[in-house]
């Protein structure tokens, strides 16, 4: 279906030079102040776009990912580039001593890498990646090298990473679920004894104005969960963990992934029925354990503090990416998208990361109000696999229009679309760029 629309001037054009600029000869870095390394979601998403490019460099994009695979099966959240300054990211190589500290878990010795993962798109991405030209895919062997390495992370994720036992993944740390100060992990985090601030710098405010930022109450906690986690030498499962929350939006993803793991495997020769199942049964669990009926939207839950999370998130949205998920709960979700709490299509430019009533709702301030092209892609897939196309096309429009009037942001304002955060990133490109080859305005 294409849309009758124009394209918003300089869209494609813009796109195009934002994930050029960023592309580093290897992978994409998600801003080159800011974020100067290889973030594991963020070159899901990149690859997504700039298939439209260059399908090879799609290729090398989670190819270069994926040999940062630790022998665990688990995909770091960033591949360190060894040529950036050790003081241009914090936490840096020097604080996550991947090779070292992660040696019995796999950790890779050319690379070094957090030891923290985020959410799995990459199955997605790689279909995707390979559907944009099959022919480069097979002449490269890019699926047949590839499956192996996705059905070890996802084996990962759904083995070690079933820390509450019920058959979902969980997180052990606020950056993993890509959200990273969420009002839903203010409970579980106030559990945590923040590390002093004087033990560490932020560099994330040498680029970023503070009020767009994560607070440094909320930083010194990151960095204690992150240093036990590496300390217990990357363990899942040990006596320590002081944080450990089962979150929608990750298995949602995990799930969409899986599906899309079972069509590569149909691809190169393996047996997709292992996915098929695989996904049925994380479904069944997502439904089961995070459906909370009343909120008409997926919670996130505590796993230590033992129940759920009550914030509504759009990670709670997000299961509308599921094939297969019962009619009334997708009808449900989207009412509740639809609603006073997220405002798609009336009260919103584009769907907010929380809940438009909450009481730690902030339009500014990181994951705690601002929109995301990252969620609203992922929301308008769901909307058209569930019939919605006509909130999808306009969804799809809002999303073309303040990808571009907002220089690529990183996030906006759900209400104006004010630019937040850092300009020309990379997968507000990216998926800019997807949206408008699907609206048949990529040229
Ligand atoms: C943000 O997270 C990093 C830590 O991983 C940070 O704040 O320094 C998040 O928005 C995350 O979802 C994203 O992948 C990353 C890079 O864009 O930035």
């Amino acid at each position: 279906m294409t849309s009758a629309r124009p394209a918003p001037t300089g869209l494609a054009s813009g796109a195009r030079r934002v994930l050029t600029d960023n592309w580093t000869g290897s992978s994409t870095v998600p801003a080159p102040g800011l974020y100067p390394h290889q973030w594991s979601w963020d070159s899901a998403f990149i690859a997504i776009g700039s298939r439209h490019i260059s399908p090879r460099r799609a290729q090398r994009e989670l190819e270069t990912l994926f040999a940062a695979q630790w022998g665990d099966g688990r995909i770091p959240h960033i591949v360190f580039n060894p040529a950036v300054p050790p003081a241009a990211y914090f936490p840096g190589p020097g604080f996550w001593r991947s090779s070292t500290a992660g040696a019995a878990a796999g950790a890779p010795r050319g690379v070094e890498t957090s030891g923290i993962v985020q959410p799995p798109v990459h199955a997605l991405a790689s279909l995707l990646v390979h559907r944009a030209d099959p022919r480069s895919s097979a002449r490269h062997g890019f699926l047949a090298r590839a499956y192996p390495r996705l059905a070890a992370w996802h084996r990962y994720l759904t083995g070690a990473r079933d820390l509450g036992g019920g058959g979902l993944v969980a997180v052990v740390h606020p950056w993993e679920p890509g959200m990273d100060n969420s009002p839903c992990w203010d409970a579980p985090l106030a559990r945590v004894e923040p590390a002093p601030p004087g033990t560490f710098r932020r560099a994330d405010l040498d680029h970023g104005a503070a009020s767009d930022r994560p607070t440094d109450l909320d930083y010194g906690r990151y960095v204690r969960l992150a240093a036990d986690y590496r300390d217990g030498g990357y363990a899942d499962g040990g006596a320590g963990a002081a944080f450990i929350v089962e979150d929608p939006g990750v298995n949602a993803l995990l799930i969409a992934s899986e599906h899309a793991l079972a069509e590569i495997a149909a691809l190169v020769g393996a047996d997709a029925s292992v996915h098929r199942d695989r996904a049925a049964r994380l479904t069944a669990a997502l439904v089961d354990r995070l459906w909370d009926p009343a909120a008409g939207l997926f919670l996130c839950r505590d796993v230590l503090g033992g129940g759920p999370i009550r914030e509504l998130s759009a990670a709670g949205l997000l299961p509308l990416l599921v094939p297969g998920l019962p009619h009334g709960i997708a009808a449900a979700l989207v009412r509740t998208a639809r609603g006073a709490h997220f405002g798609l299509g009336h009260q919103t430019r584009l769907v907010p990361s929380y809940d438009l009533l909450g009481p730690a709702f902030d339009a500014a301030r990181y994951w705690r109000g601002p929109a995301w092209f990252n969620v609203n892609w992922l929301l308008e897939r769901g909307l058209r696999q569930h019939g919605e196309s006509a909130s999808a096309d306009a969804l799809r429009a809002a999303a073309l229009e303040t990808a571009v009037a907002s220089g690529f942001a990183e996030y906006v304002d759900p209400y104006t679309g004010e630019a937040r955060g850092t300009r020309g990133f990379s997968w507000t490109a990216a998926l800019a760029l997807d949206l408008a080859v699907a609206a048949g305005q990529g040229a």
